[in-house]
């Protein structure tokens, strides 16, 4: 059977999974963030990662209630790491574009929350540059919903998209998470060096935290803190891991 036909059934036959990577606060080197990734546990092909079903997902119309479930098992998560004592930290969740066009968006987001007895503030939405561009004014209106019921709102894959600078503003994401392209050779290249620095320093500007995405080495993480950026994730820390396991890991109170 084709991996289509096979996703449609994937909901209600509770396939997916989240995952969750850690976002470390580069001064206090405390975990502050989780990014929940999303897993197909397929029953015959094992765990397929998000690149291998997303954009089927987007193509065949599946994409908005997969994308529900990912908002409501976040919060279902958090609440459960909450009730056991673990310390907080801001649950990330991927929106794609067409997750926008849905006119619930944010109700969906308001029942999810309420539902486990979550705040706003516990979330943070992650958007590629593409979705900030695409169909502006619809999406603006929906992304200043969700901001109103206190969610952060972060931009995501920095710099690989047609940014506009003005929509940056306009839009006024909390957080840039500067792509792992062009975090992967520095501090030895010296034009992703000055491209990191550069974003580094815009967001400084424009009053948003910096996002490392894929920091993998100890001399990526000296450069980025020497030129002031905020939160690093990536390997150096950890891989994205069953939440069992992340809650085992950081789950120690300091
Ligand atoms: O998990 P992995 O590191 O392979 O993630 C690859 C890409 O898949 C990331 O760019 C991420 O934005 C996207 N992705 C992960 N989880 C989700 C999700 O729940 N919804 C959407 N739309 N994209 C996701
Ligand atoms: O949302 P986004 O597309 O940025 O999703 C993050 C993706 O990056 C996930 O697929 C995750 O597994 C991957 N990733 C996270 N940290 C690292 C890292 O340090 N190195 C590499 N190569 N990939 C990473
Ligand atoms: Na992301
Ligand atoms: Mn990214």
């Amino acid at each position: 059977l084709a991996i289509e036909s096979q996703l449609r059934f994937a909901l209600e036959r509770d396939e997916f999974v989240l995952h969750y990577q850690p976002l470390v606060d580069m001064h206090s080197g405390r975990v502050v963030g989780a990014e929940a990734l999303i897993r197909w546990q397929h029953p015959n092909l094992g765990l397929i990662g998000p690149a291998g079903f997303i954009q089927v997902a987007e193509e065949r119309g599946f994409i908005v209630q997969i994308g529900n479930w990912v908002i409501r098992e976040a919060c279902r998560q958090l609440a459960e790491w909450l009730a056991r004592g673990l310390p907080a930290v801001k649950v990330s969740v991927n929106l794609s574009a067409l997750q926008f066009r849905q006119q619930e968006l944010s109700t969906v987001i308001e029942d999810a929350l309420a539902e486990h007895g979550l705040s706003g503030d516990c979330l943070d939405v992650e958007v590629t540059e593409t979705v900030v561009m695409e169909d502006a004014e619809a999406t603006l209106a929906a992304i200043e919903r969700i901001k109103g019921m206190g969610l952060s709102l972060s931009v995501d894959d920095f710099g690989t998209g047609y940014s506009s600078l003005s929509y940056l503003k306009r839009f006024k994401a909390d957080k840039i998470k500067i792509d792992r392209s062009f975090v992967r050779d520095i501090p030895g290249d010296s034009d992703d060096a000055a491209i990191t620095r550069a974003i580094i320093n815009m967001a400084k500007f424009l009053n948003m935290k910096v996002v490392a995405e894929g920091v993998e080495t100890r001399e990526q993480w000296d450069f980025l803190a020497g030129e002031g950026c905020d939160l690093v994730q990536g390997f150096l820390v950890a891989k994205p891991m069953p939440a069992a396991d992340f809650a085992a890991r950081y789950g120690k109170t300091p």
